[in-house]
């Protein structure tokens, strides 16, 4: 990318908020590229994932977070305090709120964390495209916590759609606005994140399952990629395992006949193929009970969901 004379602006941006509210869609949304795997099922993001967008005027670095919920096993309870943490050393804090839903206890947590934030806060209301999509219900809740709490931290409310684009340019121009003026990059320019690959593909396999198996199964399921091979012709294999709680899991992963798996193999291997410039991707996956998986620290760790 050409540099232009003018001085070049870079921040740190944590996007924080509730479960489901459309954090990794607006990062997918800001950096023009898939980072960071999406759905409707809550808890779907397990991982920081930092997606870059770099222009003439700067970059931006978005921090995605698990959603704040409440935690029912050790994986859980890491992910919030992924998510608790991930303004520690950012320069912006942006917290989204799913404008289309009542308010919950998680969105007056991020209110409460917003008031003391030491760095500049966005609040974004998300979602106004959807009906029943209610501004005033998350204003009013804030200027109530406001009163309670005897302060006047006045932060910025914007009403934004990340699946649409409303607003994601004023947005854009404000972060770079507040973003400290630096001497040079602070990523490679041609990178969209630094997510290591392995997990980023298995995030990718997981994303397909959830959307084929939408209820219980979806919390129990983990995703490891074991090798890539990667061919001379520009084509992987790559070796997946995919780690279930009970072995009842184990029949609806696989699917009659194998059709979960395959209808995940024909979703995810022109994803890998694309993101990766390979002319094709073939997916191997492996389906193993491994009970409370979830609480095994070598396996959260092996997942990348430690350290
Ligand atoms: N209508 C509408 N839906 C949206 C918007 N943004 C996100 N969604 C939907 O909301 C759901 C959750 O989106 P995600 O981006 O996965 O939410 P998240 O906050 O990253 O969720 P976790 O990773 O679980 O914390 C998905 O079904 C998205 O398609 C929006 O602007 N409008
Ligand atoms: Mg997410």
């Amino acid at each position: 990318m050409e540099k232009c004379s003018q001085q070049l602006r870079a921040a740190m941006v944590a996007v924080v908020g509730r479960t489901n509210s459309g954090k990794s869609t607006l990062v997918n949304r800001l950096v023009g590229e898939k980072v960071s795997i999406v759905s409707g099922m809550e808890q779907t993001t397990r991982n920081r994932i930092r997606g870059i967008l770099t222009e003439t005027r700067g970059q931006l670095v978005f921090l995605d977070t698990p959603g704040a919920h409440k935690a029912e096993n050790e994986l859980g309870t890491l992910m919030n305090k992924m998510s608790r943490t991930a303004g520690e050393g950012a320069d912006v804090l942006v917290v989204v709120f799913d404008g289309s839903a009542p308010v919950r206890m998680e969105d007056e947590g991020w209110m409460s964390r917003a008031l003391f934030a030491e760095i500049p806060t966005f609040f974004l209301l998300n979602k106004a495209d959807a009906p029943g999509y209610q501004p005033e219900a998350f204003k009013s809740a804030w200027a109530r916590l406001q009163e309670t709490k005897g302060t006047t931290r006045n932060i910025p409310w914007l009403e934004i759609s990340a699946a649409e684009g409303q607003s994601c340019e004023v947005l854009l121009d404000a972060l770079f606005d507040l973003a400290p003026e630096v001497p040079e990059f602070l990523f490679p320019e041609e990178i969209v994140s630094d997510f290591p690959r392995k997990l980023a593909i298995a995030d990718m396999l997981r994303e397909k399952l959830i959307r084929k198996l939408y209820q219980e199964v979806p919390h129990e399921l983990g995703v490891r990629i074991e090798t890539i091979e990667e061919h001379e012709d520009n084509t992987w294999t790559v070796n997946a395992t995919i780690l279930v709680n009970r072995p009842s899991q184990k029949g609806m992963v696989i699917g009659n006949k194998g059709r979960t798996l395959r209808a995940m193999r024909r979703a995810a291997e022109p994803e890998i193929a694309e993101a990766y410039g390979l002319d094709g991707c073939k997916i191997v996956p492996f389906v193993r009970v491994e009970p409370k998986w979830f609480k095994n620290h070598f396996i959260l760790k092996e997942l990348g969901y430690i350290g």
